[in-house]
């Protein structure tokens, strides 16, 4: 009986190997999946690896997981089948034909959603769809672990799929527009974070926006084809946006047909999904006589008239028609308010019901998303809203002088309940935005649970190559650069690391431990050669030079006003007033520098000074001058 018993416990045991090996952590995975049980301790890949494909194996994942193993150096040999060879063997396709190979008790039908089993000698990636086998590949690479010139990976079960359908950034701000190099980059990085939507929408591009009847010249249009191709790779749907408002006669059938024109030669390029932005348009006039007489007098009402009949239009017309097409999205000329409008009115009540409607939180840059206003949101416009949500962009005066780089918070948990997706419209610098919308990405995917502290830090891990000294300076210099301004405050604080830190010293000068405050400035003085020397990421590096070069100066005049401080503990008043003088200089000229690059709109109207921790660090070291003054 006593042997049955371990029989039958051994048995149990190893029907269930999806079991959590004790000791085993989970590793940090953004975003963050949904579900992960850890089976055992990490296992070693071999060195020559096998992939079983089948002909519906995703194309995208499976040059993404051949590229994975090779990057470290792993052997790839392919075959067709389920068939496992000798040594690793990593099955690549749709969950339907992978079935037998999974747990028993595994499925999922979610879009986008994936299993990932990993064994000993057996790794499985299903996917829902050919998104999910891509996820599940770039889950598997982020698994990947060198460990003393071998290749580990962590034996696991993980059911995973997104909360928000769209997912993903509406480059939809003022000033330059990002270059080619920058948007290829980009579209990589949301694949790698599993965000699927770019919405092409720079204001500054005259072909988008003021002269948008014009075709794009041929070299444009070779880029924007390069674009599409790179999105696809990375399963992301390149959204083509034009912006027709400030000119367009709605009437007009000329006008119309060149708008199609204009969206046929996308559609050609490979384009399958567009929007319409009819944002920061005067819908109080006509640009023809003729929208007069077939809307009457202009205002919000006839203006949601006209624009719903151009939208449907544009629905009927082009979208039903362009097999492939994705849903219609527009940005509607009101898209900052929850309040009912005779415009707001006017333009539900007539838009086809599949056409998907942007809305960016009350306020236009606001200080919180809830779930009440994302549902009133949903409810005023008669189905669930996309969110345009305008962070980190930084192109409005209130911004001048900063990067937003602060983690993407204040979403309340559970917003899937209202919107349809988030997009977020980032920076003039791209490769900066990274950091927030490492957050998005985490967000969007888990809209519950989310820490954005956890993944704020994660994603400066990621652009300091895991180094931990060059992870703790690029902290440093988000906390810096923390302020998030809105168009007439602040809804997330400037440096509020270092402004507890600088109250815990200022509130006993004489006696408080200076240690902590001594390490941060020391990392600001450390991090512009830090950063240069681990972070690969050359836009990075570029996008934050001026704020990097600022960060060192300070830093050295933090330093010193702490050298002064501890000079005049040890009762030398003479040499704390000389270093004290000295750090005054070296924060004048710190506070001189300016932002050199002319990417924001901004900065067009002459040079601006580089804003960072203001309130906080200046406000320090001013005043502990002042108390050492006093003697
Ligand atoms: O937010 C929308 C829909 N439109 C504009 C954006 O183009 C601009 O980047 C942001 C921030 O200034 N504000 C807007 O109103």
């Amino acid at each position: 009986m006593a042997a049955l018993i371990v029989v039958g416990a051994l048995v149990l045991v190893l029907l269930q190997p999806w079991r959590t090996a004790p000791n085993a952590s989970r590793p940090l995975l953004v975003p963050n999946p949904k579900a992960m049980d850890i089976a055992g301790p990490p296992v070693v890949l071999d060195t020559g690896v096998t992939i079983g494909v089948t002909s519906q194996t995703d194309p995208a994942a499976l040059r993404l997981l051949r590229s994975a193993l090779r990057s470290h150096s792993i052997s790839v040999t392919e075959q067709r089948g389920r068939a496992r060879a000798s040594g690793t063997t990593i099955l690549l396709g749709p969950i339907s034909s992978l079935r037998h190979e999974l747990p028993a008790d595994a499925d999922l039908s979610r879009s986008e959603g994936y299993l990932l089993s990993i064994a000993e000698d057996l790794i499985v990636i299903g996917g829902v769809d050919g998104a999910g086998q891509f996820y599940g590949v770039r889950t598997l690479s982020q698994l990947l672990t060198p460990d003393n010139g071998r290749l580990t990976v962590p034996q696991l079960m993980i059911t995973d799929y997104p909360d928000l359908p769209v997912r993903g950034v509406v480059e939809g701000f003022y000033g330059s527009p990002w270059s080619q190099a920058e948007r290829l980059d980009q579209l990589d990085y949301y694949g790698s974070v599993k965000l699927n939507t770019y919405i092409y929408a720079p204001k500054d591009d005259p072909y988008h926006r003021s002269r948008w009847r014009e075709p794009y010249p041929h070299a444009r249009l070779a880029e924007l084809r390069q674009l599409v191709q790179r999105a696809a790779d990375n399963h992301v749907h390149f959204t083509f946006a034009l912006s027709p408002g400030l000119s367009m006669c709605f009437s007009s059938g000329t006008d119309r047909s060149t708008l199609f024109a204009k969206l046929q030669t996308m559609y050609d390029l490979g384009v399958r999904s567009f929007a319409i932005a009819l944002d920061d348009i005067d819908y109080t006039r006509w640009h023809c006589d003729a929208d007069a007489s077939r809307y009457g007098t202009p205002g919000s009402g006839s203006g949601g008239r006209a624009q719903a009949e151009l939208l449907n239009v544009i629905q009927r017309r082009f979208i039903d028609t362009h097999p492939g097409s994705r849903p219609l999205l527009t940005v509607p000329t009101e898209y900052g308010s929850v309040s009912s409008s005779a415009y707001k009115r006017s333009l539900s009540s007539r838009l086809d019901p599949r056409i998907v409607i942007m809305w960016t939180g009350v306020g236009v840059i606001p200080k919180s998303i809830t779930r009440a206003a994302a549902e009133q949101a949903s409810v005023v416009w008669g189905r669930k809203v996309l969110l345009w949500d305008n962070y980190p962009v930084n192109d409005f005066p209130n911004s001048a002088g900063r990067l937003l780089l602060a983690p993407y918070a204040r979403r309340q948990a559970g917003l899937s309940a209202s919107l349809v997706g988030i997009v977020a419209n980032p920076m003039n610098q791209a490769a900066a935005s990274k950091v927030a919308l490492a957050g998005v990405a985490d967000y969007a995917w888990t809209d519950t649970g989310y820490h954005p502290q956890r993944t704020w830090r994660w994603a400066f891990q990621q652009l300091a190559g895991g180094d931990r000294d060059t992870t703790e300076a690029l902290l440093v210099l988000g906390d810096l650069c923390h302020l998030a301004p809105t168009s007439g405050g602040t809804w997330q604080p400037q440096a509020p690391r270092l402004k507890a830190l600088t109250a815990r010293v200022s509130a006993d000068l004489d006696h408080a431990d200076l240690s902590a405050l001594r390490g941060y400035a020391r990392l600001m003085e450390a991090g512009p050669a830090l950063m240069e020397a681990h972070v690969s990421d050359q836009q990075f590096l570029s996008d934050t030079s001026d704020w990097r070069k600022a960060m060192g100066t300070w830093g050295r005049a933090l330093d010193t006003v702490l050298d002064a401080v501890e000079a005049r503990r040890s009762g030398q008043r003479e040499r704390a007033q000389h270093l004290a003088d000295q750090a005054g200089r070296l924060m004048s000229e710190a506070r001189a520098a300016k932002v050199t690059t002319s990417k924001n709109a901004w900065s067009q109207h002459g040079p601006v000074p580089v804003k960072l921790g203001d309130g906080v660090l200046d406000t320090f070291i001013s005043t502990t001058r002042a108390t050492l003054a006093r003697g």
